[in-house]
């Protein structure tokens, strides 16, 4: 056994135990692919999937963090342990907001039930999701009941870590209109639940049926997609939104879908690694090269991306 694999089984061991400092150090390997990963995956993967895996998304602002500061100390009140990945450099959870934000969020640290890692946004193309999700694994191995994703935004890295999700809560507010937005960004069609929060603010009834109205279009057979008024700075309605989270978990079990879709998430992330493997092979050194030289020695008029690419791939592909 070569010695980095002997430290990443150490690590992973005391992961499983739970122990927080290995959680954070192995949580940090995996968001900035050092050396041992693939390993530590291995050995972490068997473990992990015993944990409900909850996207809270929604536009920025709209209270994405106070509904998980919420849920979380629900869920922590109920002897589950709890795990957060808070996918935004800005979020409270880093200390980009509000000094009360920080506080209330800071009595959240102090619950030695509940783990909260941020992850900024600032990682490689489309390898934040990745990040995002094996950092769920981690905490799903390590014991935790329940981890929340909290994602800022709808755009495509933030629909992927939905897609890794097992229930996905999309949050709105009254006023924003987002809710056109999100749903030309893909997230009507994979959110579970949707909560207008905000609902002291005008508007919260309109908005409900505004969602209601393009959802009836969509017609899901067996799951009815509840959207719920909500107002997290006051934990008004968030015992419906915990209600109906574990309803949709409940509906996952039954209906064996929980299984197929962690399958299909399954197929989806050993198809992103053989890509980046693939890739990583095909661009060394000398085909970068000879990119430069292609691109430089054909005029423009008669340069065609395609019969570049089929010149440098020709023998990487013959093989
Ligand atoms: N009036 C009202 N304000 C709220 C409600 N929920 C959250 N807020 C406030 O809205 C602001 C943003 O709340 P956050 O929970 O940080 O929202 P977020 O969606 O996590 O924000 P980003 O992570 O920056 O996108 C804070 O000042 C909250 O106190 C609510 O239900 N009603
Ligand atoms: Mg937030």
């Amino acid at each position: 056994m070569t010695g980095l694999k002997m430290k990443m089984d150490e690590l992973a061991e005391k992961i499983i135990k739970g122990e927080k400092l290995a959680l954070a150090r192995g949580i940090t390997i995996i968001e900035n692919n050092r050396k041992g990963k693939e390993e530590l995956v291995a050995k972490l993967y068997p473990e992990a999937g015993r944990a409900h895996r909850i996207g809270i998304a929604g536009p920025p602002g709209v209270g994405k963090s106070t509904t998980t500061f919420r849920i979380a100390s629900a869920f922590s009140k109920t002897d589950k342990c709890v795990g957060i990945v808070a996918v935004d450099p800005t979020s409270p959870f880093t200390g980009g907001a509000l000094l009360g934000d920080r506080i209330r969020m800071n009595e959240l640290f102090n619950d030695p039930g509940v783990f909260i890692r941020s992850m900024a946004t600032r990682g490689s193309m489309g390898g934040l999701a990745v990040a995002a999700t094996e950092a769920g694994d981690v905490l799903d191995a390590s014991g935790k009941d329940v981890v929340i994703f909290e994602t800022v935004g709808i755009g495509q890295s933030e629909l992927d870590i939905a897609k890794a999700c097992d229930t996905v809560v999309l949050i709105l507010a009254p006023e924003s209109g987002d809710g056109v937005q999100a749903m030309k960004a893909g997230f009507m069609e994979i959110a579970d639940i949707f909560a207008v929060n905000k609902s002291d603010r005008e508007g919260a009834d309109k908005a409900v049926l505004e969602i209601q109205n393009v959802l009836s279009l969509h017609g899901d057979v067996d799951w009815t997609i509840p959207v719920l008024q909500t107002t997290a700075t006051t934990n008004s309605g968030i015992d419906d939104l915990i209600a109906k989270i574990g309803e949709h978990y409940d509906f996952l079990k039954e209906t064996g879908l929980l299984d197929r879709r962690r399958q299909d998430q399954f197929t989806d992330r050993v198809k992103s690694v053989v890509k980046k493997l693939i890739s990583s092979a095909f661009w060394t050194d000398e085909r970068e090269v000879k990119l430069e030289e292609l691109v430089r020695s054909n005029p423009e008029k008669l340069r065609s991306p395609y019969r570049i690419a089929h010149k440098l791939t020709e023998s990487f592909l013959q093989k």
